[in-house]
């Protein structure tokens, strides 16, 4: 954003853990006096409007009428919580990205950065997946709803384009964890859900700790201050309606296990890890490459990875009061 003008950015989904991170991020930049252009940020959450609603998601806009907007809000969950709710997935998300991106034109908006995953990708594909790869196949089963919601973005932000000329573009994280996450044991992701409940088998003394699967599957994981910053770049300096993946590289994967023993050292848990193979391992593996990223973004550098957890279970055990749970 190069011009003088003044930015009103709206942050959809600015309540969660990824908003919260850029909230943060652009607090720190005002703080170092790196201000760009007079920006003015809303950070917004359900209370502020049900962006499921038509006319709720309407009186937002016209509230706060935004020249640019980064579309978080979603309904989120863990791999648990989107087996079990593929309908709800699919309808909720399908409701809020379309009434939030119409809101966007009826207003014109002049920039929207939208909310993929690297989850969404086809299930069989070959590695790594990179951004053309999005509609080559139905996802994995476990989060199809999720999945084919969250692929509908990249349709709309085509259509917005091509009819009307729209800049609305979206990025595909892998997965984020950090600060402020969802730490609910029935719809969390993996590192908030072992987080929480390592912390609970700390209080409680307890020997062993069950983690749920094989513990095979490999992941991606990005540090949510990580992503806020790349998000910021998404939205002051790329502006194809092509997805851009914002991951760390290919060769940081990880799998579940390791997760659990950084985990485990963070805490400083002594008690055993038991993995629990009834339970579902999800897709074994999304790896997903960032040259595009890499390209256009050279010397940018990720938090690593076991120092990213020991903050993340350093903030939850001083702030487990107020962390949603
Ligand atoms: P989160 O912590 O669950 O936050 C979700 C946000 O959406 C909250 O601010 C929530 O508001 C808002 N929201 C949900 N339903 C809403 C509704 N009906 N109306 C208005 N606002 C609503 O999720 P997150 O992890 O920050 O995810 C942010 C974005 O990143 C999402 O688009 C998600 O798909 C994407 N993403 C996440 C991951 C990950 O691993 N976490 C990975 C890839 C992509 P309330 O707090 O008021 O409920
Ligand atoms: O983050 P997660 O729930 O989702 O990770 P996905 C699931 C992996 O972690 C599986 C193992 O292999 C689980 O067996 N795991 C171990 C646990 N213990 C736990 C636990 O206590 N809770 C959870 N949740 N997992 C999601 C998609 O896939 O990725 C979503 O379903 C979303 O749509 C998200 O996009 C980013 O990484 O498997």
């Amino acid at each position: 954003m190069m011009d003088g003008e003044s930015h009103i950015i709206l942050v959809t989904g600015g309540s969660g853990l990824v908003g919260q991170a850029i909230k943060t991020v652009v607090e720190e930049e005002k703080q170092q006096g790196r201000r760009y252009h007079n920006e003015t940020w809303i950070f917004c959450g359900s209370k502020d409007g049900d962006l499921r609603d038509k006319q709720q998601t309407e009186a937002l806009f016209k509230k706060h009428q935004p020249t640019h907007v980064i579309h978080l809000a979603a309904m989120v969950g863990g791999l648990f919580h989107n087996m079990a709710h593929n309908l709800d997935f699919f309808r909720e998300n399908m409701a809020i990205n379309d009434n939030v991106l119409a809101a966007c034109h009826n207003n014109s908006v002049k920039k929207v950065v939208s909310c993929l995953s690297t989850c969404i990708f086809p299930d069989k594909t070959t590695y790594p997946i990179d951004e053309t790869m999005v509609h080559n196949g139905p996802p994995h089963s476990s989060n199809y709803g999720y999945s084919y919601a969250k692929r509908m973005i990249d349709v709309l932000n085509r259509g917005y384009h091509d009819q009307h000329g729209r800049v609305f573009t979206s990025v595909i994280p892998c997965n984020v964890f950090g600060p402020k996450d969802n730490y609910s044991v029935q719809s969390s992701h993996v590192i908030p859900a072992l987080v929480r409940r390592m912390d609970d088998a700390m209080r409680n003394g307890d020997s062993t700790f069950k983690v749920l699967g094989s513990g095979r599957p490999l992941r991606q994981f990005i540090y949510s201050p990580d992503l806020a910053r790349l998000f910021l770049w998404v939205l002051r300096n790329y502006d194809s309606v092509e997805p851009i993946i914002l991951s760390v590289d290919e060769e940081d994967e990880v799998p579940i296990s390791a997760v659990a023993e950084a985990i485990k050292k963070a805490h400083g848990f002594q008690g055993t890890l038991v993995y629990d193979t009834s339970s579902a391992d999800g897709q074994y593996k999304k790896t997903a490459s960032n040259k595009k990223l890499r390209a256009l973004y050279k010397d940018f550098t990720f938090t690593p990875f076991e120092q990213a957890v020991r903050e993340t279970v350093q903030w939850f055990r001083d702030n487990r009061e107020v962390a949603r749970t």
